[in-house]
């Protein structure tokens, strides 16, 4: 067996995101993915979790230890590994022994329920501290350096199989190139962090497009150990629009013996989940070769089911050509590519469009429309709602687009210019994010430029009249 195979390795599941932490029914349908798919770790880190960060000093209460026996024990029962992350770094003061004191009270709480597996998490804090922690530890590497060990060296006392992961303040290389946590940050944490605690990193990004073998050595040498990847290329925290169905994409076979594991913090709605990690399962068990595409059909076979409907029935190819929409962070699958290049150059020959191109395009979109209405009725309610905003915004555009090729488009255009009783200025498309999106242009090359403002615009003009 692989090493990457073996239980040693850790691959599985970050619930890492921002906002609302999953459900323990939620969970419960995780572990039976995991155990089903042969990943063995679940890392409980939700940003949502008020005790994880701004409040990391108070113990939890009853109820809520109640709750994670019951987690732990539904971990136990799939053979999933359970780590308890504590992030305490927003206000931690690193010289300070209280402190260190209030970490192994949080972890006491944990370690009662037979929890071995823990994590300290430092990443999203300010890179700076107290003069004093200064003075008494040169860098912030090596002040959170010091508190780790000190807690791992306690851990390790109460049980001997007890497991620490650390998560640096920078942990990409964009971080690191930038300096984020101070200079040579990496190399001192390498240095002074005990040599059996793991360390987390999320790639050459936050939200890594490729992990290559290179990157990850040139780390490993820095960090004096292989890192554990924790891997954000589904998470979809970051943007409300998105949501990544597509697969374990853009690292290599070859990743697995570099690194101690593989965990995906993947989209914040549980359901949506479903791709992302029977495709993670399938790469950490496939042989040399890797066909993300291929792992993306099988596993979109398996989602199928769930998309019955209380009417008619939507066809796997019209998933598929959804799923394609919301692929991967950095592009589209290649039915969703394909529409999108249609209708561009639908509407930029405008009259001039061949009518069997503007037909073909019209079919496609009525096809995508027709799948956002079937969503609605779909018996899976969890998976629905979490859906529902994509498939309105997406059936919103859809309707709004083929109206205006219908119209305008590879025909001699009418002389009066184009409305939509249905999309009315300030309504549609409205909103101060709305508005602040369309203030900059974002360039393909990662600059901004300001777009041209106009003067006002509906919505703008002042406040909206009281009622009385
Ligand atoms: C992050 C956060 C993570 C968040 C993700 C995507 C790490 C280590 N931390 O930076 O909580 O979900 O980006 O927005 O990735």
């Amino acid at each position: 067996m692989a090493k990457h195979e073996s239980n040693h390795f850790l691959a599985g599941v970050i619930e890492g995101f921002y906002g609302q932490p999953w459900t323990p029914e939620e969970r419960q349908e995780l572990f039976q993915w995991m155990a089903a798919w042969g990943l063995n770790t679940y890392l409980y880190a939700p940003k949502g979790d008020l005790h994880q960060r701004a409040t990391w000093r108070e113990l939890y209460s009853a109820g809520a230890i109640a709750g994670f026996r019951d987690l732990l024990t539904d971990c136990r029962q799939r053979q999933v590994r359970f780590f308890y992350a504590l992030s305490p770094g927003l206000d931690i003061r690193y010289h300070e022994s209280a402190d260190w004191e209030h970490i192994q009270r949080r972890f006491s709480q944990m370690r009662e329920l037979g929890c071995q597996g823990f994590a300290l998490l430092f990443d999203d804090i300010p890179d700076r501290m107290e003069a004093e922690a200064l003075a008494r530890f040169g860098s912030l590497a090596g002040a959170q350096s010091a508190v780790a060990n000190a807690v791992f060296r306690w851990l390790r006392e109460q049980d001997p199989a007890a497991s620490l992961l650390f998560c640096p303040t920078p942990y990409c290389g964009r971080m690191v190139a930038h300096q984020h946590g101070g200079e040579g940050y990496l190399a001192i944490l390498g240095r002074e962090l005990a040599t059996e605690i793991d360390i987390l990193w999320t790639g050459p990004e936050i939200i890594s497009r490729e992990i290559t073998v290179a990157h990850i050595r040139e780390l490993a040498e820095l960090l004096r150990r292989k890192p554990v990847i924790w891997d954000n290329l589904h998470a979809n925290d970051y943007d409300g629009h998105r949501c990544f169905c597509g697969p374990y994409a853009g690292r290599p076979p070859e990743l697995r013996a570099e690194v101690r594991g593989l965990l995906s913090n993947p989209n914040s709605e549980f359901p949506l989940n479903f791709i992302p990690l029977r495709t993670l399962g399938s790469f950490v068990h496939a042989g040399e070769a890797w066909d993300p595409r291929a792992a993306y059909n099988e596993a979109l076979q398996e989602w199928w089911p769930r998309f019955a409907t209380g009417g008619a029935s939507i066809p796997l190819a019209d998933l598929r050509f959804f799923a394609d929409g919301y692929y991967l962070p950095h592009g589209e699958g290649a039915e969703a590519q394909e529409f999108l290049q249609t209708a561009r150059e639908v509407l930029t020959r405008g009259a001039a469009a061949p009518p069997d191109q503007v037909a073909g395009f019209l079919a496609q979109a009525t096809r995508l429309r027709a799948f956002c209405n079937r969503v609605t009725e779909l018996h899976d309610r969890r998976l629905f709602y979490a859906l529902n905003r994509r498939i309105w915004e997406l059936g919103e555009e859809l309707d709004l687009l083929g109206r205006f090729v219908e119209a305008t488009c590879g025909k001699v255009p009418p002389n009066k210019p184009f409305r939509s009783d249905f999309h009315l200025p300030g309504l549609y498309r409205g909103g101060l994010v709305a508005r602040l999106q369309k203030m900059l242009i974002a360039e393909p090359d990662g600059t901004f430029t300001p777009a041209r403002q106009p003067e006002s615009s509906p919505g703008e003009a002042g406040p909206v009249p009281a009622a009385n």
